[in-house]
Protein backbone atom coordinates (compact mmCIF):
# COMPACT_ATOMS: atom_id res chain seq x y z
CA UNK A 1 0.00 0.00 0.00
CA UNK A 2 1.33 3.21 -0.64
CA UNK A 3 1.72 6.21 1.28
CA UNK A 4 0.33 9.62 0.20
CA UNK A 5 1.71 12.56 2.41
CA UNK A 6 -0.58 15.55 2.39
CA UNK A 7 1.05 16.63 5.66
CA UNK A 8 1.09 20.70 5.16
CA UNK A 9 -1.30 20.92 3.01
CA UNK A 10 -3.93 21.71 5.60
CA UNK A 11 -6.08 24.47 4.07
CA UNK A 12 -7.09 27.01 6.71
CA UNK A 13 -10.32 27.19 5.72
CA UNK A 14 -10.94 23.35 6.42
CA UNK A 15 -12.32 23.79 10.00
CA UNK A 16 -15.50 26.28 8.54
CA UNK A 17 -16.02 25.68 5.23
CA UNK A 18 -17.08 22.65 2.92
CA UNK A 19 -14.25 20.61 2.07
CA UNK A 20 -14.85 19.99 -1.45
CA UNK A 21 -13.77 23.46 -2.88
CA UNK A 22 -10.34 22.94 -0.66
CA UNK A 23 -8.67 19.63 -1.25
CA UNK A 24 -7.99 18.63 -4.64
CA UNK A 25 -9.83 15.32 -5.12
CA UNK A 26 -7.16 14.88 -7.95
CA UNK A 27 -4.43 13.85 -5.08
CA UNK A 28 -6.31 11.25 -3.79
CA UNK A 29 -6.52 8.05 -4.94
CA UNK A 30 -9.56 6.63 -7.27
CA UNK A 31 -10.18 3.99 -9.73
CA UNK A 32 -10.97 4.87 -13.21
CA UNK A 33 -13.73 2.35 -14.73
CA UNK A 34 -14.31 3.21 -19.03
CA UNK A 35 -17.89 2.35 -19.30
CA UNK A 36 -17.80 4.73 -23.05
CA UNK A 37 -15.81 2.17 -24.35
CA UNK A 38 -18.53 -1.05 -23.71
CA UNK A 39 -21.02 0.89 -25.26
CA UNK A 40 -20.40 0.52 -28.48
CA UNK A 41 -20.23 -3.38 -27.77
CA UNK A 42 -23.42 -3.07 -25.78
CA UNK A 43 -25.71 -1.38 -28.50
CA UNK A 44 -26.00 -4.02 -30.76
CA UNK A 45 -27.62 -6.81 -28.24
CA UNK A 46 -29.86 -4.33 -26.71
CA UNK A 47 -31.34 -3.39 -29.97
CA UNK A 48 -31.19 -7.62 -31.22
CA UNK A 49 -33.35 -8.07 -27.80
CA UNK A 50 -35.40 -4.99 -28.15
CA UNK A 51 -36.62 -7.02 -31.98
CA UNK A 52 -36.27 -10.15 -31.12
CA UNK A 53 -37.23 -10.84 -27.85
CA UNK A 54 -36.47 -13.86 -25.64
CA UNK A 55 -34.65 -15.78 -28.63
CA UNK A 56 -32.17 -13.05 -28.68
CA UNK A 57 -31.54 -13.46 -24.89
CA UNK A 58 -31.61 -17.17 -25.34
CA UNK A 59 -28.58 -17.17 -27.97
CA UNK A 60 -26.68 -14.03 -26.38
CA UNK A 61 -26.96 -15.78 -23.06
CA UNK A 62 -25.66 -18.72 -24.53
CA UNK A 63 -22.42 -16.68 -26.16
CA UNK A 64 -21.26 -15.21 -23.51
CA UNK A 65 -22.34 -17.15 -20.57
CA UNK A 66 -21.64 -20.33 -21.92
CA UNK A 67 -24.65 -21.92 -21.17
CA UNK A 68 -28.40 -22.13 -22.98
CA UNK A 69 -30.94 -22.11 -19.47
CA UNK A 70 -34.07 -24.77 -20.79
CA UNK A 71 -36.00 -21.92 -20.55
CA UNK A 72 -35.60 -18.07 -19.25
CA UNK A 73 -37.57 -18.37 -16.40
CA UNK A 74 -36.86 -20.17 -13.76
CA UNK A 75 -39.57 -22.79 -12.57
CA UNK A 76 -40.83 -22.56 -8.80
CA UNK A 77 -39.50 -25.77 -8.45
CA UNK A 78 -36.22 -24.41 -8.39
CA UNK A 79 -36.70 -22.30 -6.11
CA UNK A 80 -37.91 -24.38 -3.66
CA UNK A 81 -34.94 -27.04 -4.00
CA UNK A 82 -32.46 -24.15 -3.67
CA UNK A 83 -34.07 -22.99 -0.56
CA UNK A 84 -34.31 -26.57 0.28
CA UNK A 85 -30.55 -27.03 0.30
CA UNK A 86 -29.39 -23.84 1.62
CA UNK A 87 -27.15 -24.58 4.73
CA UNK A 88 -28.59 -23.81 7.83
CA UNK A 89 -26.74 -21.37 9.10
CA UNK A 90 -26.54 -19.40 5.87
CA UNK A 91 -30.27 -19.46 5.74
CA UNK A 92 -30.48 -18.48 9.65
CA UNK A 93 -28.15 -15.07 8.71
CA UNK A 94 -30.02 -14.44 5.37
CA UNK A 95 -33.37 -13.83 7.94
CA UNK A 96 -31.40 -12.40 10.74
CA UNK A 97 -30.29 -9.53 7.29
CA UNK A 98 -33.80 -9.61 5.92
CA UNK A 99 -35.36 -9.07 9.61
CA UNK A 100 -32.76 -5.89 10.10
CA UNK A 101 -32.99 -4.48 6.78
CA UNK A 102 -37.15 -3.99 6.99
CA UNK A 103 -36.77 -2.96 10.63
CA UNK A 104 -34.72 0.26 8.56
CA UNK A 105 -36.39 0.45 5.88
CA UNK A 106 -39.48 0.13 7.00
CA UNK A 107 -38.97 3.23 9.09
CA UNK A 108 -37.79 5.25 5.50
CA UNK A 109 -41.67 5.14 4.13
CA UNK A 110 -43.09 8.35 3.19
CA UNK A 111 -46.26 9.24 4.20
CA UNK A 112 -48.52 11.65 1.61
CA UNK A 113 -48.59 15.28 3.04
CA UNK A 114 -51.12 18.02 2.36
CA UNK A 115 -50.03 21.83 2.30
CA UNK A 116 -52.37 24.51 2.51
CA UNK A 117 -50.79 27.21 0.09
CA UNK A 118 -53.57 29.87 0.37
CA UNK A 119 -57.34 29.70 1.73
CA UNK A 120 -58.33 27.42 -1.00
CA UNK A 121 -55.15 26.02 -2.78
CA UNK A 122 -53.43 22.94 -1.57
CA UNK A 123 -50.70 20.66 -2.85
CA UNK A 124 -50.63 17.38 -2.02
CA UNK A 125 -47.04 15.39 -1.99
CA UNK A 126 -48.28 11.65 -3.03
CA UNK A 127 -45.61 9.03 -2.42
CA UNK A 128 -46.63 6.04 -5.34
CA UNK A 129 -44.17 2.95 -5.47
CA UNK A 130 -42.91 2.32 -9.40
CA UNK A 131 -44.80 -0.35 -10.45
CA UNK A 132 -42.81 -2.85 -11.83
CA UNK A 133 -39.07 -3.28 -11.01
CA UNK A 134 -36.43 -5.84 -12.14
CA UNK A 135 -33.41 -6.65 -10.36
CA UNK A 136 -30.05 -7.97 -11.53
CA UNK A 137 -28.36 -10.16 -9.29
CA UNK A 138 -24.25 -10.83 -10.90
CA UNK A 139 -22.94 -14.65 -10.92
CA UNK A 140 -19.22 -15.46 -11.77
CA UNK A 141 -17.27 -14.36 -8.91
CA UNK A 142 -19.41 -12.15 -7.12
CA UNK A 143 -22.19 -14.42 -5.78
CA UNK A 144 -23.49 -11.82 -3.71
CA UNK A 145 -27.30 -13.33 -1.91
CA UNK A 146 -26.60 -10.08 0.31
CA UNK A 147 -27.00 -7.93 -2.47
CA UNK A 148 -30.55 -10.00 -3.18
CA UNK A 149 -31.74 -8.56 0.27
CA UNK A 150 -30.74 -4.88 0.11
CA UNK A 151 -32.42 -4.89 -3.04
CA UNK A 152 -35.70 -6.37 -2.47
CA UNK A 153 -36.38 -5.19 0.81
CA UNK A 154 -36.47 -1.89 0.45
CA UNK A 155 -38.93 -2.66 -2.86
CA UNK A 156 -40.86 -4.36 -0.88
CA UNK A 157 -40.99 -1.70 1.67
CA UNK A 158 -42.09 0.77 -0.79
CA UNK A 159 -44.64 -1.02 -2.21
CA UNK A 160 -43.69 -1.95 -5.67
CA UNK A 161 -46.23 -4.38 -7.03
CA UNK A 162 -44.77 -6.56 -9.41
CA UNK A 163 -40.81 -7.12 -8.18
CA UNK A 164 -38.57 -9.85 -11.09
CA UNK A 165 -34.84 -10.73 -10.25
CA UNK A 166 -32.43 -12.06 -13.42
CA UNK A 167 -29.08 -13.22 -12.96
CA UNK A 168 -27.24 -15.25 -15.41
CA UNK A 169 -26.94 -19.08 -15.80
CA UNK A 170 -24.26 -20.97 -14.52
CA UNK A 171 -22.95 -24.33 -16.44
CA UNK A 172 -21.75 -26.28 -13.06
CA UNK A 173 -26.13 -25.79 -11.96
CA UNK A 174 -27.46 -26.98 -14.68
CA UNK A 175 -28.09 -23.09 -16.46
CA UNK A 176 -30.20 -22.03 -13.22
CA UNK A 177 -28.54 -18.85 -12.11
CA UNK A 178 -26.33 -19.68 -8.75
CA UNK A 179 -28.42 -21.74 -5.80
CA UNK A 180 -28.00 -19.16 -3.03
CA UNK A 181 -29.38 -16.37 -5.56
CA UNK A 182 -32.17 -18.29 -6.03
CA UNK A 183 -32.76 -19.58 -2.33
CA UNK A 184 -32.37 -15.78 -1.30
CA UNK A 185 -35.23 -15.17 -3.76
CA UNK A 186 -37.53 -17.51 -2.13
CA UNK A 187 -36.51 -16.18 1.23
CA UNK A 188 -37.84 -12.87 0.27
CA UNK A 189 -41.08 -14.07 -1.51
CA UNK A 190 -39.88 -13.41 -4.85
CA UNK A 191 -41.13 -16.20 -7.58
CA UNK A 192 -40.28 -14.56 -10.79
CA UNK A 193 -36.86 -15.34 -11.13
CA UNK A 194 -34.95 -15.51 -15.01
CA UNK A 195 -31.63 -16.93 -15.59
CA UNK A 196 -30.12 -14.25 -17.82
CA UNK A 197 -27.30 -11.66 -17.31
CA UNK A 198 -25.34 -8.72 -19.23
CA UNK A 199 -26.65 -6.46 -21.60
CA UNK A 200 -29.08 -8.53 -22.69
CA UNK A 201 -31.34 -9.36 -18.90
CA UNK A 202 -30.88 -4.83 -18.80
CA UNK A 203 -32.46 -5.25 -22.41
CA UNK A 204 -34.84 -7.64 -21.32
CA UNK A 205 -36.19 -5.28 -18.23
CA UNK A 206 -36.00 -2.17 -20.16
CA UNK A 207 -38.05 -3.49 -23.63
CA UNK A 208 -39.35 -6.71 -22.12
CA UNK A 209 -39.88 -9.93 -23.90
CA UNK A 210 -42.97 -12.87 -24.64
CA UNK A 211 -42.21 -14.41 -21.33
CA UNK A 212 -40.51 -11.41 -18.86
CA UNK A 213 -43.48 -8.14 -18.75
CA UNK A 214 -41.45 -4.81 -19.34
CA UNK A 215 -40.31 -3.06 -15.93
CA UNK A 216 -40.18 0.91 -15.06
CA UNK A 217 -37.03 0.78 -13.19
CA UNK A 218 -33.88 -1.61 -12.91
CA UNK A 219 -31.94 -1.73 -9.97
CA UNK A 220 -29.01 -3.81 -8.97
CA UNK A 221 -24.69 -4.08 -9.52
CA UNK A 222 -23.24 -5.97 -12.29
CA UNK A 223 -19.87 -5.62 -14.36
CA UNK A 224 -19.43 -3.13 -17.15
CA UNK A 225 -21.26 -4.12 -19.89
CA UNK A 226 -24.53 -3.80 -17.45
CA UNK A 227 -23.20 -0.44 -16.48
CA UNK A 228 -23.44 0.30 -20.03
CA UNK A 229 -26.01 -1.49 -21.28
CA UNK A 230 -28.02 0.56 -18.11
CA UNK A 231 -26.18 3.50 -19.40
CA UNK A 232 -27.55 3.56 -23.04
CA UNK A 233 -31.25 2.32 -22.02
CA UNK A 234 -32.00 4.81 -19.39
CA UNK A 235 -34.82 7.04 -20.46
CA UNK A 236 -36.63 3.72 -21.97
CA UNK A 237 -35.95 2.26 -17.68
CA UNK A 238 -35.21 3.87 -14.48
CA UNK A 239 -31.83 2.54 -13.56
CA UNK A 240 -29.98 3.24 -10.28
CA UNK A 241 -26.85 4.69 -9.88
CA UNK A 242 -24.05 2.80 -11.77
CA UNK A 243 -22.11 0.86 -9.04
CA UNK A 244 -18.32 1.40 -9.33
CA UNK A 245 -15.65 -0.98 -7.60
CA UNK A 246 -16.29 -0.85 -3.56
CA UNK A 247 -14.28 1.88 -1.59
CA UNK A 248 -13.14 1.90 1.90
CA UNK A 249 -12.02 4.96 3.86
CA UNK A 250 -10.94 5.29 7.65
CA UNK A 251 -10.41 8.26 9.68
CA UNK A 252 -8.38 7.35 12.70
CA UNK A 253 -6.27 8.39 14.68
CA UNK A 254 -4.10 6.87 17.29
CA UNK A 255 -6.76 5.43 19.76
CA UNK A 256 -7.26 3.37 16.69
CA UNK A 257 -6.79 -0.41 17.18
CA UNK A 258 -4.45 -1.29 13.65
CA UNK A 259 -4.87 -4.85 13.78
CA UNK A 260 -8.47 -3.47 12.97
CA UNK A 261 -8.08 -1.16 10.91
CA UNK A 262 -5.97 -3.59 8.69
CA UNK A 263 -8.65 -6.29 8.89
CA UNK A 264 -11.40 -3.21 7.47
CA UNK A 265 -8.81 -2.49 4.41
CA UNK A 266 -8.60 -6.12 3.89
CA UNK A 267 -12.10 -6.45 3.89
CA UNK A 268 -13.53 -4.62 0.98
CA UNK A 269 -10.29 -4.96 -1.06
CA UNK A 270 -11.47 -9.15 -0.86
CA UNK A 271 -13.83 -7.64 -3.35
CA UNK A 272 -11.95 -6.55 -5.97
CA UNK A 273 -8.81 -6.17 -7.61
CA UNK A 274 -9.84 -2.34 -8.50
CA UNK A 275 -11.45 -1.97 -5.10
CA UNK A 276 -10.32 0.51 -3.16
CA UNK A 277 -8.70 1.24 0.68
CA UNK A 278 -7.63 4.37 2.15
CA UNK A 279 -6.62 4.96 5.48
CA UNK A 280 -6.56 8.46 6.02
CA UNK A 281 -4.58 9.55 9.68
CA UNK A 282 -3.04 12.25 11.59
CA UNK A 283 -0.70 9.64 13.02
CA UNK A 284 2.37 8.03 12.25
CA UNK A 285 2.70 5.71 14.56
CA UNK A 286 -0.67 4.04 13.39
CA UNK A 287 0.16 4.24 9.23
CA UNK A 288 3.24 2.25 10.26
CA UNK A 289 1.24 -0.16 12.55
CA UNK A 290 -1.29 -0.93 9.73
CA UNK A 291 1.54 -1.42 7.07
CA UNK A 292 2.93 -3.90 9.54
CA UNK A 293 -0.08 -5.68 10.42
CA UNK A 294 -1.17 -5.56 6.41
CA UNK A 295 2.54 -7.29 5.78
CA UNK A 296 1.24 -10.29 7.89
CA UNK A 297 -2.65 -10.08 7.23
CA UNK A 298 -2.83 -10.18 3.84
CA UNK A 299 -1.03 -13.55 3.29
CA UNK A 300 -3.24 -15.11 5.88
CA UNK A 301 -6.56 -14.37 3.73
CA UNK A 302 -7.93 -16.87 1.48
CA UNK A 303 -8.12 -14.06 -1.50
CA UNK A 304 -4.41 -12.65 -1.12
CA UNK A 305 -3.74 -12.25 -4.57
CA UNK A 306 -6.69 -10.01 -4.87
CA UNK A 307 -6.47 -8.14 -1.89
CA UNK A 308 -2.61 -7.49 -2.63
CA UNK A 309 -3.28 -6.38 -5.94
CA UNK A 310 -6.38 -4.18 -4.44
CA UNK A 311 -3.95 -2.74 -1.86
CA UNK A 312 -1.65 -1.95 -4.06
CA UNK A 313 -3.29 -0.11 -6.35
CA UNK A 314 -3.16 3.34 -7.34
CA UNK A 315 -6.82 3.49 -5.75
CA UNK A 316 -5.67 2.54 -2.59
CA UNK A 317 -3.28 4.02 -0.11
CA UNK A 318 -2.56 5.81 3.21
CA UNK A 319 -3.09 9.10 3.68
CA UNK A 320 -1.28 11.70 6.21
CA UNK A 321 -2.58 14.32 7.07
CA UNK A 322 -1.82 17.51 9.74
CA UNK A 323 -4.68 16.69 11.73
CA UNK A 324 -8.30 15.17 11.80
CA UNK A 325 -9.52 18.19 11.37
CA UNK A 326 -7.21 18.06 7.96
CA UNK A 327 -8.05 14.54 7.59
CA UNK A 328 -12.23 15.14 7.53
CA UNK A 329 -11.52 17.77 4.92
CA UNK A 330 -9.65 15.17 3.13
CA UNK A 331 -12.32 12.22 3.66
CA UNK A 332 -15.33 14.83 3.10
CA UNK A 333 -13.92 15.52 -1.06
CA UNK A 334 -13.45 11.93 -1.48
CA UNK A 335 -16.63 11.16 -0.63
CA UNK A 336 -15.81 7.41 -0.14
CA UNK A 337 -18.85 4.49 -0.39
CA UNK A 338 -18.12 3.42 3.15
CA UNK A 339 -16.40 5.45 5.52
CA UNK A 340 -15.04 4.26 8.87
CA UNK A 341 -14.47 6.53 11.67
CA UNK A 342 -12.06 5.32 14.10
CA UNK A 343 -10.68 8.15 16.26
CA UNK A 344 -11.78 8.95 19.69
CA UNK A 345 -14.51 10.78 20.26
CA UNK A 346 -15.96 8.75 17.05
CA UNK A 347 -19.35 10.03 17.01
CA UNK A 348 -18.45 14.12 16.99
CA UNK A 349 -16.36 13.78 14.18
CA UNK A 350 -19.07 11.50 12.69
CA UNK A 351 -21.64 14.36 12.47
CA UNK A 352 -19.61 16.57 10.95
CA UNK A 353 -19.09 14.18 7.96
CA UNK A 354 -20.99 15.43 4.62
CA UNK A 355 -20.06 13.27 1.81
CA UNK A 356 -20.01 9.08 2.40
CA UNK A 357 -22.48 6.78 1.45
CA UNK A 358 -22.25 5.22 4.75
CA UNK A 359 -20.60 6.06 7.77
CA UNK A 360 -19.22 4.09 10.73
CA UNK A 361 -19.03 5.33 13.87
CA UNK A 362 -16.48 3.84 16.23
CA UNK A 363 -14.31 0.31 16.56
CA UNK A 364 -17.63 -1.81 16.78
CA UNK A 365 -19.02 -0.79 13.47
CA UNK A 366 -17.15 -2.15 11.23
CA UNK A 367 -18.32 -1.70 7.39
CA UNK A 368 -18.49 -5.82 7.08
CA UNK A 369 -21.42 -5.09 9.47
CA UNK A 370 -23.03 -3.03 7.34
CA UNK A 371 -22.87 -5.42 4.50
CA UNK A 372 -25.01 -8.05 6.06
CA UNK A 373 -26.18 -7.63 9.41
CA UNK A 374 -26.83 -3.97 10.52
CA UNK A 375 -29.97 -3.13 8.96
CA UNK A 376 -28.19 -0.35 6.86
CA UNK A 377 -28.32 -0.67 3.08
CA UNK A 378 -25.06 -1.72 1.01
CA UNK A 379 -25.85 -0.54 -2.41
CA UNK A 380 -23.72 2.62 -1.98
CA UNK A 381 -22.83 5.75 -4.24
CA UNK A 382 -19.10 4.84 -5.22
CA UNK A 383 -16.10 6.63 -7.29
CA UNK A 384 -17.06 10.25 -5.37
CA UNK A 385 -21.08 10.11 -6.13
CA UNK A 386 -21.54 10.44 -2.55
CA UNK A 387 -21.01 14.01 -2.60
CA UNK A 388 -24.72 14.33 -4.85
CA UNK A 389 -26.07 11.15 -4.28
CA UNK A 390 -27.58 8.44 -2.11
CA UNK A 391 -27.89 4.94 -1.57
CA UNK A 392 -30.52 2.67 -2.11
CA UNK A 393 -33.62 3.32 0.04
CA UNK A 394 -37.16 2.73 -0.01
CA UNK A 395 -37.12 6.51 -1.56
CA UNK A 396 -35.57 4.45 -4.99
CA UNK A 397 -38.73 3.13 -5.27
CA UNK A 398 -41.17 5.73 -4.79
CA UNK A 399 -41.91 8.72 -7.39
CA UNK A 400 -43.60 12.12 -5.14
CA UNK A 401 -46.57 12.77 -7.63
CA UNK A 402 -47.86 16.51 -6.50
CA UNK A 403 -51.20 16.98 -6.30
CA UNK A 404 -52.63 20.71 -7.26
CA UNK A 405 -56.17 21.01 -5.88
CA UNK A 406 -57.27 25.19 -6.00
CA UNK A 407 -60.57 26.41 -5.65
CA UNK A 408 -62.51 28.95 -8.19
CA UNK A 409 -61.55 32.05 -5.37
CA UNK A 410 -58.16 30.59 -4.79
CA UNK A 411 -57.36 30.65 -8.38
CA UNK A 412 -58.95 34.39 -9.61
CA UNK A 413 -56.72 35.22 -6.69
CA UNK A 414 -53.39 34.34 -8.14
CA UNK A 415 -54.51 34.87 -12.15
CA UNK A 416 -52.85 38.43 -12.60
CA UNK A 417 -49.76 36.71 -11.47
CA UNK A 418 -49.68 33.81 -13.92
CA UNK A 419 -50.72 36.31 -16.79
CA UNK A 420 -47.64 38.34 -15.45
CA UNK A 421 -45.17 35.80 -15.62
CA UNK A 422 -46.44 33.97 -18.99
CA UNK A 423 -46.32 37.05 -21.12
CA UNK A 424 -42.56 37.71 -19.57
CA UNK A 425 -41.69 34.36 -21.17
CA UNK A 426 -44.08 35.33 -24.07
CA UNK A 427 -46.25 32.45 -23.96
CA UNK A 428 -49.64 34.50 -23.65
CA UNK A 429 -51.63 31.53 -24.35
CA UNK A 430 -50.59 29.96 -20.68
CA UNK A 431 -52.27 33.42 -19.29
CA UNK A 432 -55.35 32.90 -21.31
CA UNK A 433 -55.73 29.28 -20.09
CA UNK A 434 -57.04 30.91 -16.71
CA UNK A 435 -58.52 34.21 -18.18
CA UNK A 436 -61.15 31.72 -19.88
CA UNK A 437 -62.08 30.88 -16.75
CA UNK A 438 -63.23 34.20 -15.58
CA UNK A 439 -64.71 35.12 -19.11
CA UNK A 440 -67.40 36.80 -16.85
CA UNK A 441 -66.01 38.00 -14.13
CA UNK A 442 -62.67 38.46 -14.53
CA UNK A 443 -61.25 40.14 -11.39
CA UNK A 444 -59.93 43.19 -11.33
CA UNK A 445 -56.43 43.05 -11.30
CA UNK A 446 -56.27 39.93 -13.74
CA UNK A 447 -57.38 41.47 -17.02
N1 LIG B 1 -19.27 -4.15 0.27
C1 LIG B 1 -20.14 -4.39 -0.86
C2 LIG B 1 -21.35 -5.20 -0.52
C3 LIG B 1 -21.08 -6.61 -0.15
N2 LIG B 1 -20.11 -7.05 0.68
C4 LIG B 1 -21.76 -7.73 -0.51
C5 LIG B 1 -20.21 -8.34 0.81
N3 LIG B 1 -21.20 -8.77 0.06
C6 LIG B 1 -20.59 -3.03 -1.42
O1 LIG B 1 -21.14 -2.23 -0.47
ZN1 LIG C 1 -18.30 -5.93 1.13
Amino acid sequence: ISRIDLRGSAPAEAASGPANGVIDRDLLPRAELDVEAALAKVRPLCEDVHHRGTAAVLELTERFDGVRPEQLRVPAEALEKALAGLDPAVRAALEESIRRARIVHRDQRRTDSTVQVVPGGTVTERWVPVERVGLYVPGGRAVYPSSVVMNVVPAQEAGVGSLAVTSPPQAEFGGLPHPTILAACALLGVDEVYAAGGAQAIAMFAYGTAECAPAQLVTGPGNIYVAAAKRLLKGVIGIDSEAGPTEIAVLADDSADAAHVAADLISQAEHDVVAAAVLVTPSEALAEAVEAELETQVPATKHSERIAEALSGRQSGIVLVDSLEHGLAVVNAYAAEHLEIQTEDAARWAARVRNAGAVFVGPYAPVSLGDYAAGSNHVLPTGGCACHSSGLSVQSFLRGIHVVDYTRDALAEVTHHVVALAEAEDLPAHGAALKARFAWNVPENSK
